[in-house]
Parts: C-alpha cells; structure tokens; sequence
C-alpha cells in the first residue's frame, strides 16, 4: 500500500507517526470533498451510523448521466445532470479504433446509436467474444473517432423510457475530452465543482485487441491538470488487475465495482476462482483497500431482497468497508417501479415511477457515502432532505 492510499480512519490510529502531514493534508481539503478525499470531513455533518462517523455528504453520481431523462451517455445527458444537481457524472470508457475514448456503455453500440441504420457500415457488424461471452453487433473498436462522429445516439431502453425517444438521432458520441470540458464549463455555470467518475470498459478484452484503455485515460487527465490526488475524480472498474495498475499510474482515487454475482473477469481469464463475493468479504475489503478508496457494490449486497422482494435490514458490507477504509458508493438508483424493491414500487406498471425517495433514504440511511442514479434531480433532493434531517 502506497503512504497516500493509506484510508484516513487507519491513519488516524496511527497519527503519532505522521500527525505533521495529516495537519498538512487537512488544511489543503476543500469544504466539500469528494471521493477519495479520505480526510474530507469539511461538511460535518456528524451523522453516525452503526457507530461510523460519516466524514461527508453524501454524494449523487449522474449514473451515464441524467440517463433517466436523456440518451445516455451524451454532452445533453450530462449537462442536465449537472443542472439537475447532481455531484459527479459517469462516463463509462470504451476506444475507437484509433485508440480514443468515448462515453459508451458497452463497445457494441447497436444499442444506443443508429449504425444499423448507416448502410456504408452494414459489412462491419460482425461477432465477437467480448468476457468470455459471444456479442453481435456493431463495434467501436472498428471505427475511427471521424466514423463514430456520423453516428447519433439512440435511447436504449425505449420501452421503459419512451419519452427519451424523443432525442434519438440528435447526440453525438462524446470523446472523455469532450466530457471533461463539458463538466469545467459546467461547474463554473453553476457555480459548483463538478466531479467526473470515469469507468473503464472491459479492460482485459481491450488489451486484447492492442487498445489498452489505462494510458489515454490517465493521458487524457494529465492534460487536464486532473491527475491529482485533490482532484474530483474517481475512476471505476469491475476488473481488479487493471485498478492495481491505475494504481501506480495516477493519483486519482479509484473504485472497486462489485458485482452482486459472478466473478472479475481478469481473474476469470487467469484462471482464478476469486468471486465478487469474495472480494467483499472482510479480507477481501481490506485487499481493495490496498489499492483503491472505494467500494462500489450493486445495491442488493447492501439491502438484499427477502422472498416478497422487499428490502430489509442492511448487510454488514457498509460497516465492513468503512472499517476497511474505503468509503462506499452502490449502482443503480433508477425511479422505475421495476428496478427497486417491492417495497418501494407505487403501482404495478413496470415502467411507472416509484418511490425513488424512499430507496435514496433507506441506501442514505444504510450509511453509503454516494450513489449513482438515473434520475439525478429526484436523488439529490432526497439526499438534500436526509441531510438537513440531520440537522
Ligand atoms: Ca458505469
Ligand atoms: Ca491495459
């Protein structure tokens, strides 16, 4: 472990070997910190949970953006994001075939473009193991960034989100430069510094294909003055190799994805029997620990389902990463009756909004230090409300 991914909680212990530059540390934090500020008690909020001390507000990550009411993964999905209040927004990173990194969930992008739609491109689709897993469709591997440029994107959930469909064609594909400038224009609009959670995109598969993502990522933060331990930005994985990496390549705080089954598919490919489940066992808290700030479950490994489908009491996971070191941030909160516990649905209509409320405070209340939402503007409101009920 490496002196400045110590977690400020085992530091504090330790405060007699280094009181000096712990002083210095906090002097440097701002007010409101953001992930991986391990010392960014700036807030103050004092709220305890299960005996932990919360050391921030918690944060509301724009999951692929305002994903929830625009494309995702477009300048327009961010932007209302920022405006809707949110505190970061994601950009999941995948490369073109000239090695640049755009904002797509997946490198198959049948889904959320209109390529099937351009017949100059018909002969690329083609089918790839992409995870060990057989994928068919249209690549952005296969492209240059001028050829994703012709594209637009597409809503991907059109019957859930039929509303957003009214935006398809319109977007482009962003490039992370793109993303990053949107968000410094952005943040001084609103007055906010605004915060960028990068994901890289099956790392394994795409060193496999001579395009590795980790160099232009931190390539494309240096040239931004973001490489820097201070700076508002975490940058996520599923993959565990790739982050141990990052790890000495940037200054930037990283997040372990967790998964609520299966298996890191680096480990996988190594021949590894290590599981999701594993790395969120103490042990494996501690692991990650060594090389990232935080941990990013999927939301049932915090408030699992009973057999009715409703949430209960919360697992020991948050406690167990707080005593770990790493603060916690759980994926996803989107206001559809059908991605949330029974409990928290308002009517039977899959498609309808429940009470998207109810869960930000019942994960608030379970002590998470962030989440990412589709729907930014009603999480951020919740959160605002949980926060002043602290008093
Ligand atoms: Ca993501
Ligand atoms: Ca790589």
């Amino acid at each position: 472990m490496t002196s400045r991914k110590i977690p400020v909680a085992r530091a504090l212990v330790a405060a007699t070997a280094s009181a000096v530059v712990l002083s210095l540390a906090a002097t440097a934090v701002p007010a409101h910190a953001g992930p991986g500020h391990g010392s960014g008690h700036g807030s103050g909020h004092g709220h305890s949970t299960g005996g932990h001390h919360r050391q921030a507000e918690p944060l509301v990550i724009a999951h692929r953006g305002a994903s929830g009411h625009r494309p995702e993964h477009t300048l327009e999905a961010y932007r209302l994001a920022i405006r809707m209040g949110a505190d970061f927004v994601e950009p999941d990173l995948v490369a073109t075939r000239d090695g640049v990194l755009v904002a797509r969930h997946e490198n198959e992008i049948s889904g959320t473009t209109d390529v099937a739609e351009h017949p100059e491109f018909a002969a690329r689709r083609t089918t790839k193991l992409v995870d060990g897993s057989p994928i068919t469709g249209w690549f952005t591997e296969d492209f240059t960034l001028r050829e994703l440029r012709t594209l637009r994107a597409e809503e991907r959930l059109p019957q859930v989100r039929p509303d957003n469909t009214a935006y398809d064609g319109r977007f482009q594909i962003p490039t992370l430069d793109e993303v990053i400038a949107l968000v410094r224009t952005e943040s001084r609009r609103v007055g906010r510094r605004i915060g960028i959670a990068p994901e890289t995109k099956h790392p394994t598969y795409f060193d496999s294909i001579g395009l590795s993502l980790e160099e232009p990522l931190v390539r494309t933060l240096r040239r931004h003055g973001l490489d820097r331990r201070n700076a508002r930005v975490v940058v996520q994985s599923f993959e565990t190799t790739n982050l141990r990496q990052l790890d000495r390549m940037t200054r930037v705080p990283l997040a372990q994805l967790v998964d609520a089954a299966g298996a890191p598919y680096d480990l996988k490919a190594a021949g590894a029997s290590t599981t999701y489940a594993d790395l969120v066992t103490p042990s494996g808290l501690a692991d990650i620990a060594s090389y990232a700030d935080w941990v990013a479950p999927n939301k049932a490994l915090i408030l699992p389902r009973d057999s009715a489908g409703a949430t209960g009491a919360p697992t020991a996971l948050v406690d167990d990463a707080h005593d770990a070191g790493l603060r916690v941030v759980t994926w996803t909160l989107r206001a559809e009756n059908q991605f949330m516990a029974t409990n928290f649905r308002i009517g039977t209509d899959p498609n309808a909004h429940g009470d998207l409320a109810a869960e930000s405070r019942a994960f608030l209340d379970a002590g998470v230090d962030a989440l990412f939402a589709d729907h930014p503007g009603i999480v951020v409101r919740a959160r605002d409300a949980w926060v002043d009920d602290l008093g």
